[in-house]
């Protein structure tokens, strides 16, 4: 069987992967990305579910290293639909032409790294096979849907569809009965729109989440050009941010204000909308007495958004501190309760017992249902690389080390996996910030670090175990600081039934994250092992 050879081989054509084939063309390296779906995007690929959009705002949401682009390029709204985001990503592709090294409708399945050669071999399941110095793995963080496993689905006479690999061609509600288990971020964001369509809509609500309005709309010619004249600097800002955003970061507490300026406070955030608000005081996340007047302020906001109390208070969440679960970002979500064609269903109580031909099942009750959607999230962080064979030195299996929880040095590379990288893997701060921002960084770094072993003619680097376990050590104390570990979430592993519960993002700030990297980069890779080429012992 033909084997094509590569200098980096890289996994997944989302926004990572594009980023970095376009650095292998600078370096002068040969690079091809290979992709499962049919066509460049990833998340924004997958993703096409009703009301799809990204809650980071739009003029954020870009690369900031296309200088020309960032000016030309139009935004029509605050918060871009997955549509204009997916025509942005072609746009770059072609722009830069990368489309003839992207190698599309094939999954990586395995990917051996051979001790002899010090190359990784990587095969497909379309039969392809590729032998490259170095692997990296741009599969994202929210790439493996999770479809619990509900008994009866099988028999369920309707269609059924998950978000997170929605079909391209679209799906019509109109007349439909439809069913949507989930209310997370995609649950809030599609139910609205999926209540307009449908005839009507049931949703089956096991934990009510904290959402906070976008306040979406157009973006004025004058808004826009104020943010392209200021770009430079926004973007700097944003580099050296705790989440990678330009927007201010709090300093105060919310345990040093009156009541009132504290209602004063949260009210401007709410004002400003979606994620804002969690920067209305510093201490929302690490303060349990701080958290709870935020949660007592969105439960009045929630209540006063629904027209039926009882209906409010199955959607205030009770169970979990405020923003420890992915905060979630909403265009008329509450309100959409208030509709005749609306019904919530708590299935905490009484949970789905099993799908039947005509629907779902919950104790003795059946909602008769035409379309089920499972808005049910996804195996975060760990999914898509679980998912391969990844063989390391000696022949060690990447699930094997990671059974117990993620191991990895700076969330970027992981030792005994010599040459291979994980964009915004786990124990770096990822889903916790602007990924666009967490992205370049990544790609910078591995890119010159790149360049620096092809300058220093080395054959392979790799983390030393000890400087691993260190900064998991560190990855564990920061996120002891703060409440996240209060809550079953994705970040935790917990919605995956059997996951090792491990708080998987670094919580430590992006700007702090970026210093920490350089400064290893900067030390000649402090904590890494690097060898030369032909033979030599590491150094
Ligand atoms: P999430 O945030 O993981 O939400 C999944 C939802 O599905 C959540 O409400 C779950 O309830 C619910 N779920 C999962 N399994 C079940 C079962 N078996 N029965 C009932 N309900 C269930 O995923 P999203 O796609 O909304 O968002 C993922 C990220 O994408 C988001 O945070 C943004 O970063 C973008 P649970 O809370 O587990 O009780």
């Amino acid at each position: 069987m033909k084997t094509t050879n590569l200098d980096v081989i890289i996994v997944g054509a989302g926004f990572s992967g594009i980023y970095m084939l376009h650095k292998c063309r600078t370096l002068g390296l040969s690079g091809r990305i290979i992709e499962a779906g049919t066509d460049v995007g990833g998340t924004w690929y997958w993703n096409r579910y009703p009301g799809a959009r990204c809650d980071v705002e739009s003029m954020t949401y870009s690369y900031s290293f296309l200088k020309d682009l960032e000016q030309e390029w139009r935004w029509p709204e605050r918060y871009a639909v997955q549509s204009e985001i997916l025509r942005y990503i072609n746009h770059v592709v072609d722009r830069l032409d990368l489309r003839d090294d992207i190698q599309v409708e094939s999954r990586v399945t395995e990917a051996v790294f051979d001790d002899t050669t010090n190359r990784w071999a990587v095969a497909t399941d379309a039969g392809d096979r590729f032998s490259a110095k170095y692997c990296i793995m741009a599969t994202g963080c929210l790439s493996t849907p999770n479809l619990p496993q509900f008994k009866g689905l099988d028999q369920f006479e309707g269609d059924w569809y998950h978000t997170g690999f929605w079909p391209k061609e679209g799906v019509d509600f109109v007349s439909k009965r439809v069913g949507i288990v989930g209310t997370g971020s995609t649950g809030i964001q599609s139910i609205p729109i999926m209540a307009e369509q449908a005839d009507h809509l049931t949703v089956f609500q096991r934990t009510p989440n904290f959402s906070i309005p976008a306040w979406n709309g157009p973006i004025s010619d004058d808004a826009d050009r104020a943010w392209k004249k200021a770009y430079p600097e926004l973007r700097a800002r944003a580099r050296v941010s705790p989440v990678g955003s330009p927007f201010e970061s709090p300093e105060i507490s919310a345990l040093e204000v009156s009541d009132a300026e504290r209602e004063e406070i949260f009210e401007t955030r709410w004002q400003q909308g979606a994620f804002n608000f969690l920067a209305a005081f510093s201490d929302l996340l690490s303060s349990k007495e701080a958290n709870q007047y935020a949660i007592d302020f969105v439960h009045r906001k929630i209540r006063e958004r629904v027209n039926d109390p009882d209906i409010a208070e199955l959607l205030c969440p009770k169970d979990h501190p405020f923003g420890t679960k992915r905060l979630c970002v909403d265009t008329n979500y509450y309100e959409t309760y208030n509709r005749d064609n609306v019904d919530l269903i708590d299935v905490r109580t009484t949970p789905i017992k099993e799908i039947v031909p005509t629907g779902i099942l919950v104790g003795e009750t059946t909602y008769p249902l035409d379309v089920i959607v499972f808005a049910t999230g996804f195996d975060a962080m760990t999914g898509a690389l679980m998912n391969i064979d990844i063989r390391g030195r000696g022949g060690m299996a990447f699930r094997d080390k990671w059974a117990d929880g993620p191991s990895s040095y700076l969330g970027i590379a992981v030792a005994g996996f010599p040459n291979l990288f994980t964009v915004t893997g786990p124990g770096s701060p990822s889903v916790l910030s602007n990924m666009m921002v967490s992205i370049e960084q990544h790609i910078d770094w591995i890119s010159d670090c790149i360049a620096h072993l092809e300058a220093a003619s080395m054959a392979t680097i790799e983390p030393e175990q000890d400087a691993e376990d260190t900064w998991m050590a560190h990855v564990n104390q920061v996120a002891s600081e703060f409440l996240y570990e209060d809550s079953n979430t994705w970040y935790l592993g917990a919605n995956i039934p059997g996951k090792p519960r491990v708080f998987l993002p670094y919580v430590g700030g992006v700007g702090h994250y970026r210093e920490v990297c350089d400064d290893v980069a900067a030390k000649g890779y402090e904590g890494f092992a690097l060898t030369p080429a032909g033979g030599g012992s590491p150094a």
